[in-house]
């Protein structure tokens, strides 16, 4: 197809685009999202990390589509166009083109039409090339990687429809110029120059999917109620003594003897019932290799694979959890209890004692840069690197597959669907998404959507991790056609700072929530939480002294030396109570990550996955595990906690109040992490009733005890 360019003066006129900067006056906004991470790219994990992601998915739908020109009934089995039609035409890969009148394309509102254009730059012995830009929202941290034929790079890229695009060029992964073939230029407000291309139109065009405005799934579950709880399984309760077989390495990285039959017994005794918990993530149930290996990145202590990431035998349970009819056992006592069950799913590698990899050594990427060194992620490649931390291995030992190969990526998703077959799991958690490429998580969906709810006629929910402060390469993956939710990294980092920690402000927090409410969709169900297995336990953020001065701080300092303990007093059990205040009055699946309901203490990983504390509870301990309950009690009798719309009613330096509405019913929560009484205005007057203590109160404002949080229903 050939593009062709609109006049500039006419490129904003009459546009509704969601998915890019908004045109003003016909000049571009500066770039919004993107400017600031296209310049300085930060470390795997940071804040505004830039990221790794997808080359292939963006053109899907113009490469498998052919709209046509001949929508006169040739191509259409229901025989034919409607002058007006396009009632059902989404476009996209597997839509027909039905309708479309007078029209050359299929129908779809402006917003939604793409024209595919093709960039190139010279090949002169480049690593990688990338289109980075406002194309697409995820686009100045999700670039596009071009292809060479060893004389010149490519890329095609839909484009939004007459729609000014300003893009760079991102070489090797750290150099951002702007495309030398494009005379076109504008200033990217650091002093350089961005790439300017004018509004697109096309004949034909295409149409992206328009993704579903509210949860649609099947099913009598639905996702927006899932409380999730992370049973670390090897740390939790130990069932069965025969199993517990640790191979010898330091007490803390070994197996500590947690097992599937411990779980069945606490699911039995009903500890996630009085919790309020309807939901268990469990760690990787495969077979995972018993050699022990380094640490990443340095870490000079050897580690046996007691998490589950080093999978070793595909169709084998991890016998150190116990058998597959134990894990059956599982999954049917926590159906009886209804209580739903999402497996850790890992994805990107296998242990190098695979027979797995020694049988297929080319379903993996080499151990290579291509510059006469290996190819490990931040060691001769890029964690972060759009194209490098797809093929980088993690370390020496974990062979990173190669899922651009058809047979390498069957065997994987034909293997995650057994899992799904044989133990009736109900969704994935599913690890490192930036790691592997789309197209896996591209078939998973599809089969699972083929094979897997059919029989069920339930939504078998799939969560990923990318773990970044980077929200558009998160909300990248959140689509029908990828997964459900993410873990919400932002928010989880906010909450922690402005509430936990008590740097910057509530205000800050609460002008965050105002613009991540919605960022990744009605559809979506995203997963938020304050603590998991790879950041130091939060309790030690909410001391009168946090101990670490930033939320990103993997707390590795403190993880085998000078381990903290279990805070004394009430204040930081407090401050975590009013943190899950916040997080399960707010819509999204939240997780508890095991032992935070009691505020078990642990630097960074491995000192974050001690053994489970099932006695023994200090009083602050007995208060935070109260209060979360109460709070899930509340959670299951509200439903505007979990599908309402929440609206800020007042914030300042150490308070924020907002409300949970719909369907006529309210919720008003007030937050207080200061460390007096606080007053708290912005509600409506009238007279309440404290949901977590029973206080009757007045509004409009109410005061709130010092780290402390109410949840107020009118009376
Ligand atoms: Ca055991
Ligand atoms: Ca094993
Ligand atoms: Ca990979």
């Amino acid at each position: 197809m050939t593009p062709t360019r609109a006049l500039t003066s006419l490129a904003c006129l009459s546009l509704v685009n969601v998915l890019v900067g908004a045109c003003t006056g016909g000049e571009m906004l500066s770039t919004t999202t993107g400017t600031d991470t296209s310049y300085e790219p930060s470390e795997s994990g940071g804040p505004g990390s830039a990221s790794a992601s997808a080359s292939a998915s963006a053109t899907v739908t113009a490469t498998d589509t052919t709209p046509g020109t001949t929508l006169t009934g040739d191509t259409d089995p229901t025989g034919g166009p409607e002058p007006t039609g396009g009632v059902e035409t989404t476009g996209g890969s597997e839509t027909e083109t039905s309708g479309g009148g007078e029209t050359d394309g299929p129908m779809c509102e402006d917003a939604l039409k793409r024209c595919d254009y093709e960039f190139t730059y010279p090949d002169n012995g480049e690593i990688s090339v990338e289109v980075m830009g406002d194309y697409a929202d995820d686009g100045w941290t999700n670039g596009r990687a071009m292809e060479t034929d060893g004389r010149q790079w490519s890329v095609s890229i839909d484009l939004p429809w007459d729609t000014q695009v300003q893009y760079k060029l991102r070489i090797n992964g750290d150099m951002w110029i702007p495309d030398p073939g494009n005379p076109n230029t504008v200033d990217d407000g650091f002093g350089g120059f961005n790439s300017l291309l004018e509004g697109l139109t096309c004949d034909p065009w295409t149409c992206d999917p328009e993704v579903p405005d509210g949860p649609g799934p099947i099913g009598t579950f639905d996702w927006r109620d899932s409380v999730i709880y992370f049973v670390f399984v090897d740390r939790f309760n130990n069932g069965d003594e025969s199993n517990d077989d640790p191979i010898g390495v330091e007490f803390e990285a070994d197996w500590q003897g947690g097992d599937w039959a411990g779980i069945t017994a606490k699911i039995e005794e009903d500890y996630f019932g009085e919790l309020g918990i309807n939901t268990l993530w469990l760690s990787v149930p495969m077979d995972n290799t018993n050699e022990s290996g380094l640490g990443l990145g340095g870490d000079t202590h050897e580690y046996s694979a007691y998490h589950g990431y080093w999978p070793q035998n595909f169709e084998t349970t991890e016998e150190h959890f116990g058998t597959m009819e134990e894990l059956k056992a599982l999954i049917d006592a926590a159906h009886a209890k209804e209580l739903k069950v999402i497996v850790d799913y890992a994805m990107n590698h296998v242990h190098s004692s695979s027979s797995v990899f020694a049988d297929n050594p080319d379903w993996f990427w080499a151990n290579d840069n291509g510059n006469g060194g290996n190819c490990i992620c931040g060691d001769g490649c890029s964690w972060d690197d759009n194209v490098e931390a797809k093929k980088c291995w993690f370390t020496g030992y974990l062979p990173d597959f190669n899922f651009t190969k058809k047979e390498a990526r069957d065997f994987s998703v034909d293997n995650a669907i057994w899992w799904i077959e044989q133990t009736g799991i109900d969704g994935f958690r599913l690890d490192a998404v930036k790691h592997i490429e789309d197209q896996w998580m591209l078939d998973l969906r599809a089969r699972v959507n083929a094979e897997i709810e059919p029989v069920t006629e339930e939504h078998f929910y799939m969560v990923g991790e990318t773990y970044t402060g980077d929200r558009n390469l998160i909300k990248y993956y959140v689509k029908p056609t990828m997964l459900d939710g993410q873990f919400d990294f932002p928010l989880r980092m906010k909450v922690a700072e402005n509430l936990i920690m008590r740097q910057g402000t509530m205000s800050d927090l609460a002008g965050f929530m105002d613009g991540n409410d919605d960022f990744y969709g009605g559809w979506s169900v995203m997963s938020t939480f304050i603590g998991n297995h790879d950041i130091p336990r939060v309790i030690h953020l909410a001391e009168d002294t946090p101990l670490w001065g930033s939320p990103w701080d993997g707390g590795k300092d403190k993880s085998w030396e000078g381990t903290p303990g279990l805070p004394a007093g009430m204040s930081a059990f407090e401050r975590m109570a009013t943190g899950f205040t916040l997080l399960l009055t707010t819509p999204g699946a939240p997780l508890i990550y095991y032992g935070d309901e009691i505020g078990l203490p642990g630097a960074g990983d491995p000192d974050n996955r001690r053994f489970m504390q099932w006695d023994g509870y200090s009083g602050g301990q007995e208060y935070l595990f109260d209060h979360v309950a109460r709070l899930l009690e509340l959670r299951a009798k509200y439903e505007v906690t979990r599908r309402g719309t929440r609206k800020g009613l007042s914030a300042n330096t150490d308070t924020m109040a907002f409300e949970m509405s719909g369907d006529g019913e309210s919720l008003f929560v007030v937050l207080n992490r200061g460390d007096s009484p606080a007053s708290v205005g912005g509600l409506p007057g009238g007279s309440y009733t404290d949901e977590l203590t029973g206080d009757q109160i007045e509004g409009p404002s109410v005061m709130v005890p010092a780290r402390g949080s109410r949840v107020l229903v009118a009376n």
